[in-house]
């Protein structure tokens, strides 16, 4: 059932919505938890291990993938075949792998239909793994409640790259793969960077195996913490508020551009204006200007009948 509602969700079926509009008062109950990293940092084995910490603690959970460059059916996305089977017959665990590119307005979308989806559908929390690459990773952290970034040893100057962008993302750091080579650099590394970080939290380091489970109870704490600090001076309201804000506009621009082209098309003015800027009488930002100042007026109208 909930498979079923998730692809309509997917495929813009708009029974998909109706069934979210119906629902939506059941929301608001889960956590959300937002993953991101590298290529192969090791999001999926350590969301493998939180699986199992919080199934042992009979907590729903709920599983998104955002552009998993590991095929599900590989078995890679969640570490190896066996464990996806046993998470696969846990019928208190759904997994769903998504590709942004399919929805509309990107990850904030779909996946937040999603995410209310499984929260609706009881999920006590709800993991959302994006690739750290781009705008997914700003994305994430705007619908999440606690942002986990993996950073693995031995970037090099990869590290340099990404790190204005994590550090205003990360609540938590995961350096997973502790069992390489580099991982003492890597923390002296971040050490240093967090030197400079003025917030009133200030992002853990903590060291993870993922492939054997070390660190997975230290890292559970640390996201408990960060819980703790939001709920503790009214910032996950705060936070979630800002999530309605932002989903709302992005719907709302989703709503407005898509008649864009028929609106401005049908529109009389358009071809006179599209012809001046033609003959450079006006500027294009001008034309812009006027149909923009046209198309208002005539929705006002229109929403005054
Ligand atoms: N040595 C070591 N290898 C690890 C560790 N964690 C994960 N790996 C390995 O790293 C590889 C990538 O792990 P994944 O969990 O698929 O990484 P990912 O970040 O989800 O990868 P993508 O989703 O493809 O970006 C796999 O071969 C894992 O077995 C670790 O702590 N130590
Ligand atoms: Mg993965």
């Amino acid at each position: 059932m909930l498979s079923r509602v998730v692809s309509m969700l997917e495929n813009q079926n708009p029974q998909g919505i109706s069934i979210l509009n119906d629902l939506y008062d059941r929301t608001g109950r889960a956590y959300v938890l937002g993953i991101t990293g590298p290529p192969g940092s090791g999001k999926s084995t350590l969301v493998d291990r939180l699986v199992e910490y919080y199934r042992d603690r009979n907590k729903k959970i709920g599983i998104i993938a955002v552009d998993p460059t590991s095929p599900f059916t590989g078995g890679a996305i969640l570490g190896d075949r066996v464990r996806m089977q046993r998470h696969a017959t846990d019928s208190d665990v759904f997994i769903r792998s998504m590709a942004s590119r399919n929805s509309l307005g990107g990850i904030t979308g779909t996946t937040s239909q999603v995410i209310d989806l499984f929260d609706v559908f009881g999920m006590d929390l709800v993991i959302v793994e994006t690739l750290g690459v781009g705008q997914s990773e700003i994305e994430i952290a705007r619908t999440a409640d606690t942002t986990l970034v993996i950073l693995p040893p031995g970037m090099g100057d990869g590290i340099q790259a990404i790190k204005a962008g994590i550090l205003e993302i990360a609540d938590v750091f995961a350096l997973n793969k502790a069992d390489r080579d580099g991982i003492d650099a890597l923390e002296s590394e971040m050490k240093l960077m967090l030197e400079f970080h003025t917030g009133k939290w200030v992002p853990p380091l903590i060291r993870t195996i993922a492939l054997d489970g070390t660190g997975i109870e230290d890292l559970v704490q640390a996201l408990e913490n960060h819980r703790v600090f939001l709920e503790s001076g009214n910032m996950l309201d705060r936070k979630r508020s800002d999530r309605h804000e932002f989903a709302l506009r992005e719907l709302l621009k989703t709503l407005l551009t898509r008649d864009l082209d028929r609106l401005v098309k049908e529109h009389h003015e358009f071809k006179n204006l599209l012809e001046n800027v033609r003959q450079r009488k006006i500027s294009p930002y001008e034309a812009a200007d006027r149909i923009y100042g046209l198309l208002i007026q005539r929705n006002t109208r229109e929403g005054d009948r």
